[in-house]
Parts: structure tokens; C-alpha cells; sequence
């Protein structure tokens, strides 16, 4: 992760002063309407918010980091390229995150005007990806009627997995001591992205009042029933299978291609780098539902459970 603050403005500086600051292991935080975030990523959230021009078609992916964010990025390549591509489909030559580069993590990280042309077609939506929530990523839609999807998963095995691909790419021991200071980082709201509850609360309220606009799905929901998943996928972006296409195996298919085992197996992902120089097999790992239970005490469990339980009392929601 590029945490240079010489990618801050003069301008984001001025507006850091005035807010909440903190840190935790990796570096410098701030709250920014609601959410924490390192101060370069906060340069891209507000070059985001000043700059994006949304395309009524454009399409964004959210999630919590570690939330499945790779397999949606590929899902929604795939069922949108599904009439297309009878040879050379883009999934086999590039990782699901060049295909569908992070806004603020990304794109506008470094510049306030970067060059989105590559990302157009005539013949498909623009698809965009962020951890932002869902408060912030409408600031910079500005009324905009663009379609959003959030993926959610447990906040045990999102911790887990993070854990894992922070040690890889930064060369680091897995050590208990990384684990634990993660986890009070969880556990008190003040991580990258964090509070997690906050984070995926946005999304699930933006869902119940426009589920048209805004879909929440589950990490473990689309392990437990893919096909079904899936198709609400589909469904959503306006583009549902057909009865041919179901029955000649077009759900399979894309299962398929968008498997861990599939993707993780493609020469781009096993030795390709993405534009920070994270390694591209570090986005794939064992995809199991109920990891944390490996790792994690049953006082860490009970902890994080309870916090969550708290935060979610009365929405309707349970992660
Ligand atoms: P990001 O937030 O950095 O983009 P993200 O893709 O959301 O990462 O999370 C990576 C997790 O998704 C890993 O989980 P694990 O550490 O518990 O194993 C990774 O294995 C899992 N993952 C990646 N691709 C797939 C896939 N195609 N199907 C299911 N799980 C996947």
C-alpha cells in the first residue's frame, strides 16, 4: 500500500486539520464523513468526489475489504460479456482488478483527472469498484441513477483474510501480534475503511430504500447458493439469463469461469501485479466460509460478535 503523504494537497491538508485523526498499525488516520481512511486514500476519495462524471449506465461494485470484492469484479465482467467474446474472453488475459480499477484506491488516487477512455465501450456499462460508503460514493455519483452493488461478508473471516494478504505483501511474519492489533482495530471501529458496521449499514439501509438502485449481497450467500445468486445478479443489472441460456448451462459457465480454482489457476493471476505492485495471487487464498475459527480465540470470536450484534440491533441486518 502507497501510503506517501506527498500525494495530499494543500487543500486535503487544510480539511485533515479539521478532522478526527488517529492510527493504527499501517499509518496515519482520519474520519471523513463517517469512515476512516489513510490520508492518501482520503486525496482519492475527495479527487473522486470533485472530479467523477457518472455515466447513468456506469456501474459500481462496493464492499468491505475482503468481502469478495475479486470474485463480484469477475461475476459482473462475465455476465456482462456473456453474448460477447466467443474466444479471448478478458477474464483469461487480465485480473478481475484491472478490469475494474478502484475509484478512490485507484484511479484517483494519484490524479484528480485521470484518463477513464479504456473503461468505456459502446457496448457495455462502465463498471467501477470501492470500499467507500455508500454515503460518500452518492456525493460523488451526484444524483446520478447509476446501479451499485455491495458485497458483504463476516467480519471474523474479512479479518482473517486481511491479515493474510497484509503479511504477504508486505513481507511481514504471520505473527499473533499482527492478528491482535488488527483486531483491536476492528473491534474499535478505527480501521481502513472501518467501522465496518457503519460501513456495511449504509448499504443495507441504501438497499431497503431503493432496491433498484442498490443491491446487498452476502459473501456467504453466493458460496451457499451460487447459481441462485447469480441469477438475482443478473436480474439486477437488467440483463437476467434466458430459459435457453439456463438450460444450455450459461449460469454454470460463468460459475465456473469466476471460480477460485479457475481464476487462481490463469497465468495473469498466478505472476501479474496490479498497478500498486501487489502481487495478483495474493486476492486468492482458501474463499471458506468460517476461516476465523482457525484463528481466532473463542474470546476473539465472542468479542466480535457481540460488538456486531450491538451496532446491527434494530436494522434488520445480521453479518
Ligand atoms: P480486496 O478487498 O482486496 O479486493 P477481496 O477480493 O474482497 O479483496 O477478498 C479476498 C478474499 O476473497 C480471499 O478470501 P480468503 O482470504 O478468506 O481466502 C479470497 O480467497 C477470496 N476470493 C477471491 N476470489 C474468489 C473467488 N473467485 N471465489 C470465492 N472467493 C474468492
Amino acid at each position: 500500500m502507497n501510503l506517501r503523504e506527498d500525494n495530499v494537497s494543500e487543500e486535503t491538508k487544510k480539511l485533515i486539520s479539521s478532522l478526527p485523526t488517529d492510527k493504527d498499525c499501517i499509518g496515519k488516520l482520519c474520519k471523513y464523513q463517517g469512515c476512516w481512511y489513510y490520508y492518501n486514500t482520503l486525496q482519492g476519495v475527495i479527487n473522486f468526489q470533485n472530479n467523477f462524471q457518472a455515466q447513468e449506465t456506469d456501474i459500481i461494485l462496493a464492499s468491505s475489504p475482503k468481502s469478495g470484492t475479486t470474485w463480484l469484479k469477475a461475476l459482473t465482467v462475465a455476465l456482462l460479456e456473456r453474448s460477447k467474446h466467443h474466444d479471448g474472453h478478458p477474464l483469461l488475459s487480465d485480473n478481475p482488478h484491472a478490469l475494474v480499477p478502484f475509484l478512490e484506491n485507484n484511479l484517483y488516487l494519484k490524479s484528480s483527472t485521470p484518463d477513464l477512455t479504456k473503461y468505456s465501450s459502446s457496448s457495455s456499462p462502465r463498471l467501477f469498484a470501492t470500499h467507500m460508503p455508500l454515503l460518500t460514493v452518492k456525493e460523488g455519483l451526484k444524483g446520478s441513477p447509476c446501479k451499485i452493488v455491495f458485497m458483504c461478508r463476516n467480519a471474523k473471516d474479512a479479518l482473517i483474510s486481511l491479515w493474510y494478504f497484509r503479511c504477504k505483501y508486505q513481507k511481514l511474519e504471520m505473527t499473533r501480534g499482527i492478528l491482535e492489533s488488527m483486531f483491536e482495530s476492528l473491534c474499535s471501529g478505527v480501521s481502513f475503511y472501518g467501522p465496518i458496521w457503519d460501513q456495511v449499514l449504509s448499504y443495507w439501509r441504501g438497499s431497503l430504500e431503493d432496491p433498484s438502485r442498490v443491491l446487498f449481497m452476502k459473501y456467504e450467500e453466493m458460496k451457499e447458493e451460487p447459481y441462485a445468486q447469480l441469477k438475482r445478479l443478473a436480474e439486477f443489472f437488467g440483463c437476467p439469463f434466458t430459459e435457453e441460456e439456463e438450460e444450455s448451462g450459461g449460469v454454470e459457465k460463468i460459475l465456473e469461469l469466476c471460480s477460485l480454482p479457475s481464476l487462481s489457476d490463469l497465468e495473469i493471476n498466478k505472476s501479474g501485479k496490479n498497478v500498486n505492485g501487489v502481487d495478483y495471487k495474493f486476492y486468492f487464498r482458501k474463499g471458506e466460509v468460517g476461516d476465523s475459527k482457525n484463528h481466532l480465540t473463542p474470546e476473539m470470536e465472542s468479542k466480535i460478535d457481540m460488538i456486531i450484534e450491538e451496532k446491527l440491533k434494530g436494522s434488520g441486518l445480521s453479518f
